[in-house]
């Protein structure tokens, strides 16, 4: 393995990739989250990678926490998911006609999440929340919808205020060109408050359309939800009438086969999709009660369509990717790497007495630079982003490829090995350290090796 430490000052091919990226552009990325403005330096170029491991254009190789933001729950390159996509590639990328393999998929979805009685797949987890909030409003005639600060449900206008994700990186509390008449009609309230949810019914009460929530939050650092916080949820919006919107795109197929709702045992109005059941090609779904999803187009007259959608490439991905899951003891295996990994970074926090907490759901976790747990985005949002910084560098100099804001997740995939987690585990323990020396905020109590 490199050490990309060692050949940093050499790391020309990558620098000139990204010299000309940002000719062509914006910002050299294609989606905010990718570039490095937060922690400093330059974005990795990926060149290629395999399993749990990503090289880059200088063939430096990292242990990746990315996993394409959580869509490799196989890790890169399966060979059951790559001779899934040559197969269907060799027969045709993209017919614009419906195939079996959407049927295929969409079966495969409602076997594990019941509540999506009816599936209708898109291109991306923002179309599908988009699709769903539409729905919502037009099944309850309502235009109000609540969402919770911190919480990301993709790029379209209607989630776009105090917004996790890239926003929260990049400091962007509201966003521009969202017209104020429609940013209007989402109410924020804060993650897990159970009495602000309940306030904000009681001011808008037959207003509301619909609750839209990240089950387990993931987009401001991880934040799972207090007890009851989601029960609540379900109660709050039957009483008023309003729809309950799980956006399981991070969460579905993650913490469980059949994501939060089968984790927390409730049954929401509507699920959106993503990531995991395109094994790492562009896909999104939403799904839910068979009266709500026959009101759109063509049963019904709430309109959304795509050329893309129900992609076959996508459709292959996501079948060869989720029949991998059923294998028996598939999550018992990553629950045991990711506890593993859990305990061991919780382990070198205490070591180290560095100024952080850790929080994990499964396979999703965050090392957060703060001095208690993390439960909402006031909290997140007072964490020591510049410590943040400089253990990402320590990381990055270590060979392990974290998401370059405070507030992402980590994933981790079944191809990372016991290895791999405990390199990983010295990674944190010494940077955590490097950090303490160079900030001189935590007391060291063992010498890192
Ligand atoms: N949900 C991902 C970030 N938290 C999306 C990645 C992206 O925006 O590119």
């Amino acid at each position: 393995m490199n050490s990309p430490k060692k050949v940093k000052l050499e790391q020309t091919r990558s620098q000139e990739i990204f010299r000309r990226a940002t000719d062509v552009l914006v910002g050299g990325v294609n989606s905010p989250v990718r570039a490095f403005r937060a922690v400093g330096g330059e974005p990795i170029i990926a060149d290629h990678a395999a399993g749990a491991h990503l090289w880059d254009a200088d063939g430096n190789e990292y242990i990746d926490y990315v996993c394409s933001w959580g869509a490799l729950i196989l890790g890169h390159a399966h060979p059951k998911v790559v001779q899934a996509i040559a197969h269907q590639a060799a027969r045709g990328t993209s017919y614009g006609m419906p195939t079996e393999l959407e049927v295929e998929l969409a079966q495969r979805v409602r076997n594990v999440f019941p509540s999506c009685e009816k599936v209708r797949f898109v291109s991306s987890g923002t179309e599908a929340t988009m699709s769903a909030v539409r729905l919502a409003r037009a099944a309850t005639g309502r235009d109000l919808i609540v969402k919770f600060e911190g919480c990301y449900h993709g790029h379209s206008d209607s989630f776009l205020s105090e917004a996790g994700s890239g926003l929260a990186t990049l400091g962007i509390a509201g966003c521009p060109g969202v017209p104020q008449v429609l940013a209007e009609l989402t109410l924020n309230v804060p993650y897990n408050d159970v009495a602000a949810v309940e306030k904000v019914f009681d001011l808008h009460r037959d207003k509301i359309g619909a609750v839209i929530v990240e089950p387990i939050a993931a987009n401001m650092g991880l934040v799972p939800p207090k007890s009851g916080f989601l029960q609540a949820l379900r109660e709050i919006t039957v009483r008023h009438g309003a729809l309950l919107i799980f956006d399981e795109v991070i969460s579905g197929f993650r913490v469980c086969h059949g994501g939060a709702q089968t984790l927390f045992g409730i049954t929401p109005d509507l699920t959106t999709l993503g990531k995991i059941i395109g094994g790492g090609l562009p896909v999104g779904a939403y799904g839910g009660r068979r009266d709500l999803m026959d009101r759109v187009a063509p049963l019904g007259p709430v309109y959304q369509a795509g050329t893309l959608s129900g992609n076959p490439l996508a459709m292959s991905a996501g079948i060869a990717s989720l029949d991998l899951l059923v294998a028996p003891g598939f999550y018992e295996s990553l629950e045991a790497r990711s506890k593993r990994l859990g305990d061991g970074i919780a382990a070198a926090i205490g070591e180290t007495g560095a100024v952080a907490t850790s929080a994990r759901a499964g396979s999703l976790l965050t090392l957060f630079f703060a001095r208690e747990p993390v439960t909402d985005y006031s909290a997140a949002k007072k964490c020591d982003t510049r410590k943040f910084a400089g253990f990402f560098g320590g990381m990055l100099d270590r060979g392990i490829l974290l998401a370059p804001s405070q507030f992402e997740a980590m994933f981790v995939s079944a191809a990372h090995s016991d290895a791999d987690i405990d390199r990983t585990v010295a990674a944190v323990r010494e940077s955590l350290a490097a950090i303490a020396g160079q900030y001189g905020t935590a007391l060291l109590k063992k010498c890192v090796t």
